[in-house]
């Protein structure tokens, strides 16, 4: 066994059957999508402890979700928040399932609540993804959450996530999209005045993914200007990832929510995914937006698999100090 190995952390798998906050309920059915396609054999020893579910509302057409989707929301998601805090208490790595990537609240706020609770700089976020989910109640053009959560999470406020959010904000400066290239104009102010950085498709076939991986790593994990980072032996602070599978290319992965073209190619999400896999300091793993349902020979499911495997592998605790 290679020496890295007898020190990575217990990883523990939660799936989010959730599918309220995008535009068809058919991510729901993702999590169960992605251990079908051997989630847990390629993840080795982890432990699975089953997903939270959200019970089946109808949505209010238009751009406000209406109010029983986001009671219903709310719900399943301070259920998942629980879920990844009790994770990270226990010392372990949350594999978040989902689901559409409204999850994504309870999982980053969850990642800021555990931090701040043990009286640390909330981690860094890489969000790779063809959106970048900073939309508002006032400038969203669907009114579907999953495009929104990441407003809330950086402290604007969205009614709806609101609760969820409580305690866990992150800190925009050391937040970084990777693979966005379909942004509403409002939402494009939005994260330009928030200060995020963004890496397009183009830009990292121009400069190459290692060096992407490289610079979205040294920002999330805070030695961009100077912030943070003092106690990192080097290595930048903690980070979690978000990986949706909308930022492939629709034609690599088709079983997805919405499809926006000039996506990354395998090879280069790869490429990505395995050297974020390898920090040392990734915190929280979350893996989003399988539709089964749109899905052709499970080829989507079996390469969400494939990133939760590069993102989670070889995974080494942080240092006792931090
Ligand atoms: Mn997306």
């Amino acid at each position: 066994m290679e020496q890295g190995a007898l020190h990575r952390r217990t990883i523990e798998v939660i799936g989010a059957r959730v599918g309220l906050g995008g535009r068809c309920p058919g991510t729901a059915d993702g999590p169960a999508a992605m251990r079908a396609a051997g989630l847990l054999e390629a993840l080795g020893d982890a432990r699975d402890l089953g997903d939270v579910v959200a019970r089946e509302v109808v949505r209010t057409p238009g751009r406000d979700p209406g109010a029983a989707v986001c009671a219903e929301f709310e719900r399943v998601s301070l259920d998942l928040r629980h879920a990844v805090e009790d994770t990270l208490a226990r010392g372990a790595l949350p594999c978040v399932l989902g689901g559409d990537h409204s999850i994504g609240a309870a999982t980053q706020a969850a990642v800021g609540r555990a931090a701040r609770a043990a009286g640390r700089e909330p981690p860094g976020i890489i969000w790779i993804d063809a959106h970048t989910d900073a939309n508002t109640m006032e400038t969203t053009p669907s009114g579907n959450l999953h495009g929104m959560m990441l407003a809330a999470v950086h402290g604007l406020d969205v009614p709806p996530f609101r609760r969820i959010v409580e305690g866990g904000l992150r800190d925009p400066l050391r937040t970084v999209y990777v693979g966005a290239r379909d942004i509403d104009p409002e939402e494009r102010e939005i994260v330009a005045r928030l200060g995020c950085r963004i890496y397009t498709p183009d830009e990292i076939r121009a400069r190459g993914p290692e060096a992407v991986a490289r610079e979205a790593l040294a920002i999330a994990g805070g030695r961009d200007g100077g912030r943070a980072g003092e106690d990192d032996g080097g290595q930048g602070g903690a980070v979690s990832v978000s990986f949706d599978l909308d930022s492939l290319d629709p034609s690599v992965a088709p079983g997805v929510d919405c499809h926006v073209e000039g996506g990354l190619s395998w090879t280069e999400a790869e490429t990505l995914l395995r050297l974020i896999g390898h920090h040392p300091r990734i915190v929280a793993v979350e893996v989003v937006e399988v539709n089964p349902s749109a899905d052709i020979g499970h080829r989507t499911a079996h390469l969400a698999v494939r990133a939760a495997a590069l993102l989670c592998a070889r995974h080494v605790p942080p240092s006792a100090r931090h």
